[in-house]
């Protein structure tokens, strides 16, 4: 099983020292709210701060194209940078003693380095609507920059990531397979996934333009600055490949507009905010310039209500399996992950003519 508990802390850091660091290292600590990979906080003696991570490659079949993927982005966006195109950072990496920019370690594990990057903050819920305004400008930022990425496509790290039809039918099989035993507790989530079955075709790659973006846009994957409040930097890339613009607003859309964290068990405090929405799609208009075409833009309002939907079957799928994909905490964390966002739909619902407003609004008053 793929877990923290399986390495001792001095493992750990005789792995980074593999790393080009900057000192000897010192600690590693669990970091980060990731679901999938593992990551710690490196402090060397000199108290200089870096990320280590181990890839999870369950999830990620080729963590060496990966890898590949997430050098061409990060020295693409370190241009944009130093050229002035951008006042976002993006990630450094460390690069390993024999120079890669990764290394294998136990049970052909894949791990990275990359800089800590100071005075970040990753919120679960944003505290302002400053706050949901910059998260979207910085992810509306990170498209535009890489609409010029030089080269072949990046590859593909997940195939059909945010084709919410094949996540739909491989719901279908895990209710009917039923291999734990679980699909009975769950027949009210079953009954809503299957009444909102028209939300798996709304929104299909082969409809969009293919973009360069980042698939994986929770709120708690951009840093803002913990004094100023601004985007610094956008983080986990492991997903960044070909795909549509408008899953990466709704995704941020998802995290960042909702009263309550993604996995509340409590439904009753789960609530759309549309005053955060507002701020998000003038962020997002903002940071995208003037990229988007008509299409994309008639399927502002309505994404996030797709990848919501898409969430909740990954959940109950993960469920209905035995948590064999998300990390859990708890007995019964990804039913509650799935109801919490079967919750936030039906608010969403709620919300959908005020919704498509904003985005008119966002647009009269000429944010893009
Ligand atoms: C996973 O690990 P994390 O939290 O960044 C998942 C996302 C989900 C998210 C839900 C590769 O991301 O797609 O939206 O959990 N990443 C992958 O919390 O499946
Ligand atoms: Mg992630």
């Amino acid at each position: 099983m793929f877990g923290l508990k399986d390495l001792s802390t001095s493992e750990l850091l005789e792995l980074a020292s593999r790393f080009q660091l900057d000192g000897t290292p010192a600690s590693a600590e669990p970091f980060g709210n990731g679901n999938v990979n593992d990551t710690f906080l490196l402090t060397t003696v000199s108290g200089h701060r870096y990320t280590l991570q181990r890839i999870n490659h369950d999830v990620f079949k080729d963590p060496v194209s990966l890898m590949e993927n997430f050098a061409r982005v990060t020295s693409h966006l370190a241009q944009k940078h130093a050229d002035g195109q951008t006042t976002l950072q993006t990630l450094v990496l460390v690069p390993s003693q024999d120079g890669s920019s990764y290394l294998t370690g136990e049970h052909g594990n894949y791990w990275r380095v990359t800089e800590y990057v100071p005075d970040g903050l990753s919120l679960e819920v944003p505290q302002s609507r400053e706050h949901a305004y910059e998260a979207a400008r910085a992810f509306g930022d990170f498209q535009y920059q890489l609409s010029d990425l030089p080269g072949d496509p990046l590859i593909e790290t997940i195939p059909d990531f945010h084709n919410t039809e094949s996540r739909y039918r491989a719901f279908v099989h895990a209710v009917e397979q039923d291999v734990c035993g679980r699909a009975g507790e769950s027949a009210g989530l079953i009954s809503f996934a299957k009444e909102n079955e028209h939300l798996a075709g709304l929104i299909r790659y082969a409809d969009f333009p293919t973009r360069t973006v980042h698939n994986d846009t929770k709120l708690n994957n951009v840093l803002l600055h913990e004094q100023t409040g601004k985007g610094i930097c956008v983080v986990d890339l492991d997903t960044a490949m070909p795909g549509c613009a408008l899953h990466d607003f709704a995704d941020l859309v998802r995290t960042a507009a909702c009263s309550s964290e993604e996995d509340e068990p409590d439904v009753s405090r789960i609530h759309f905010l549309p005053d955060r929405f507002s701020a998000l799609v003038e962020g997002y208009l903002a940071g995208v310039h003037d990229m988007l075409e008509p299409r994309e833009i008639e399927h502002l309002a309505v994404s996030p209500q797709v990848i919501t939907y898409e969430l909740s079957l990954r959940f109950l799928t993960d469920f209905l399996q035995g948590d064999t994909y998300f990390k859990v905490k708890r007995p019964g964390h990804n039913f509650e992950r799935a109801r919490a966002q079967f919750q936030l739909l039906r608010s969403m619902q709620e919300h959908a003519s005020a919704m498509e407003d904003m985005v008119s609004a966002s647009l009269a008053s000429g944010a893009c």
